[in-house]
């Protein structure tokens, strides 16, 4: 895959309405990143607004915001995604409530990197600015921001551009490379029609590429799409990367489909949801925060309204963090993770946010008394540990489809982890294709059910060899998958512990232990097919002579037939071994002695038996390849 050295780096906008955040992206780039009639009229910004800047090898794409606080959550689907902040305080006015606000849900969402812009510097004289550099110093104390640039501009005279191109370029220097390998995510921003191309959409690539030709799945419709092309910075490319503002254009839905908060992602991987975990913290500006309140959640470029589930507390104090329960009003493709924005349901102000622990959350139960622990390992995200704990989770076990979508690990990597020796002694493969993982317990429990299942077996069944390997499966319940119990069985039996001897399943070196009375009759049955040689008798008599009762005596035939001692050649007639060696060792004299083809009424006559008899032995000898059939006499072979 073909990348290219230079950097992409996403700079998001935030600050006070009317503080020449625009005006200074214009500066910046030359794009006066407001777009529409409304804005120009109105001279404020309304909804996002994008423009470019390369500098030094660096390629800025910059999301411009609104300020106005009625617009925030335009703001918000900006801000998800950059990867530094231009904070911008006017130096006439210095901080102001959504200077607080924005700063507020950039510490949020877990930007850790930005610049300060004081803009307006033409307006103040040199005292002023010191004591609004000042006053900003103070506030960002003790923030991601405490060591960033302060750096005065004026979009008006051009005053400190050059030393803000200076300072974003050295913050950028700073941003690790992004892991463009990773599955392929956009949550959209924008959704138009362009002439000559169809539907084309927007948004920060925030994981993986997309190129031209390449699949993609709508969420949360999941419908399929296929990419014409691409775009960054206004120029048609082969491929866009994590880190770049991306215009995809789409072919097979029409752009009124598509809205900002839905988002492109690799196809079949993912799932959308309404119940997600998370580790909600509550700024020290909010009231606290009551069980069951409903909040406006937002998160990537979506937004809904969700129930907010405190794990056993009433209430989350301000400036206190907790883990939670989120009951989405609609589904939204999320992932672990992923930041979020709680805003208060009214007044609408922004309260809180967080990460996604559990993308795909159980419904809150009081019997789930493992979660608090499970969401902990995954918050501490250590691979070994979150494979672990969440099949141990899983009663059925994990198919690596699921792995997948609650983790956006590839296969292979699933694979990998659950072979390391710490996760192999907790975690069972018991299926390689698909990969089907167990916790080690629930393995354990399903070998002890069915040893016992066996056992129980054989001492009800004294008489049966052992139990049919269908009815042991089914005698489980479906608490057990066909995966764990063939893995289980397969353990068992290379242990030595149970005989898999086609669909029977018993004890290893278990033996029929028959009772005096039973031997005795035993006897007696294959003595009375024994002597009678191919005049056999009726199996219904020979039983009925018997000492022991019926069931028993059905029984013990069947052992007889299993040890072949007695063969069954059709559903009447039983004969004695030795009888039916007899009759093909006699055949086989005839053929030396005759030649190999031989009559129905020669057989009678050779073999002293009636038509009776006759026909289902020689169709038995047919089956048996001792005889073929051919017009109406026997070839024997
Ligand atoms: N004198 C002076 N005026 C400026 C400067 N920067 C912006 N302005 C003016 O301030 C007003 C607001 O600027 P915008 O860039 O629209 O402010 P904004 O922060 O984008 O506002 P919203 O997007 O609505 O939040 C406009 O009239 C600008 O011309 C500057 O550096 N000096
Ligand atoms: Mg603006």
């Amino acid at each position: 895959m073909m990348t290219d050295s230079r950097k992409s780096v996403i700079v998001g906008t935030a600050g006070h309405i009317d503080h020449g955040k625009s005006a200074l992206v214009e500066a910046l780039t030359g794009t006066h990143p407001d777009r529409l009639a409304e804005e120009k009229r109105r001279g404020i910004t309304i909804d996002l607004g994008f423009a470019f800047l390369e500098e030094n090898g660096v390629r800025f794409g910059l999301v411009d915001v609104p300020g106005h606080e009625r617009f925030v959550s335009n703001m918000l689907a900006g801000a998800a995604g950059i990867d530094l902040v231009l904070l911008v305080i006017a130096a006439d006015e210095s901080i102001k409530p959504q200077t607080r606000e924005h700063f507020d849900i950039c510490r949020l969402l877990g930007v850790t990197r930005g610049v300060v812009a004081l803009t307006k510097s033409d307006l103040v004289e040199t005292d002023m600015l010191g004591l609004v550099r000042l006053e900003v110093e103070e506030y960002l104390r003790g923030s991601f921001l405490e060591r960033a640039p302060i750096v005065p501009v004026s979009a008006k005279t051009g005053a400190g551009l050059a030393e803000l191109k200076k300072a974003l370029h050295d913050v950028a220097m700073e941003i690790p490379g992004k892991d463009t390998a990773r599955y392929f995510r956009l949550p959209i921003d924008r959704a138009f029609a362009m002439k000559g191309f169809g539907t084309v959409v927007t948004g920060t690539l925030i994981s993986g590429s997309i190129g031209t030709e390449d699949e993609v799945e709508l969420f949360p419709s999941g419908t399929r799409l296929r990419v014409r092309g691409v775009q960054s910075g206004g120029k048609s490319i082969e491929r866009a990367f994590a880190g770049q503002r991306t215009a995809v254009n789409l072919s097979g839905i029409d752009y009124a489909d598509v809205k900002r908060g839905m988002s492109l992602a690799t196809p079949e991987r993912f799932r959308t949801t309404r119940r997600v975990d998370v580790r909600l913290t509550l700024l020290p500006s909010a009231r606290k925060l009551k069980h069951r309140s409903r909040v406006h959640f937002h998160a990537g470029t979506a937004e809904t309204v969700a129930e907010v589930l405190l794990y056993g507390q009433g209430t989350l104090a301000p400036g206190q963090s907790a883990l939670a329960h989120l009951r989405l009003q609609e589904d939204v493709l999320l992932l672990p993770g992923d930041r979020f924005i709680v805003r208060q349901f009214s007044p609408v102000i922004t309260i809180g946010g967080g990460e996604v622990l559990d993308c795909l959350a159980r419904r809150p139960t009081l019997r789930d008394t493992g979660r608090t622990a499970f969401l902990e390992t995954m918050e501490r995200g250590k691979r070994d540990e979150v494979l672990v704990a969440m099949t141990e989770r899983a009663i059925l076990g994990l198919e690596v489809d699921e792995i997948a979508a609650r983790t956006a690990w590839f296969e292979k990597e699933v694979r990998e982890v659950a072979q390391r020796p710490n996760v192999a002694e907790r975690v069972k493969i018991v299926s390689t294709e698909p990969l089907i993982l167990l916790g080690r317990k629930a393995f354990d429990d399903a070998r002890r059910k069915i040893a016992e299942r066996v056992e129980r077996f054989h001492k009800e069944n004294p008489l049966s060899p052992g139990i049919a390997r269908e009815d042991l499966r089914a005698s489980l319940g479906r608490r057990v998958r066909p995966e764990t119990f063939r893995s289980a069985l397969e353990e068992l039996a290379g242990e030595k512990k149970l005989e898999v001897q086609g669909e029977l399943v018993r004890r290893a070196g278990a033996q029929i232990a028959l009772l005096p009375e039973e031997a005795q009759a035993k006897g007696e049955i294959e003595k009375a097919f024994s002597v009678a040689g191919l005049a056999v008798p009726s199996v219904k008599e020979v039983l009925a002579k018997l000492s022991v009762e019926a069931k028993r005596a059905e029984k013990l035939l069947q052992i007889l037939l299993r040890e072949r001692n007695l063969v069954r050649v059709s559903p009447e007639l039983i004969f004695h071994r030795d009888a039916l060696a007899q009759l093909k060792e006699q055949l086989a004299t005839y053929k030396k002695a005759k030649g190999e083809r031989i009559s129905v009424p020669v057989f009678k006559e050779l073999t002293g038996i009636s038509r009776k008899y006759a026909i289902p032995l020689l169709e038995y000898l047919d089956r048996e390849r001792v005889t073929r059939r051919a017009g109406d006499e026997r070839v024997i072979l």
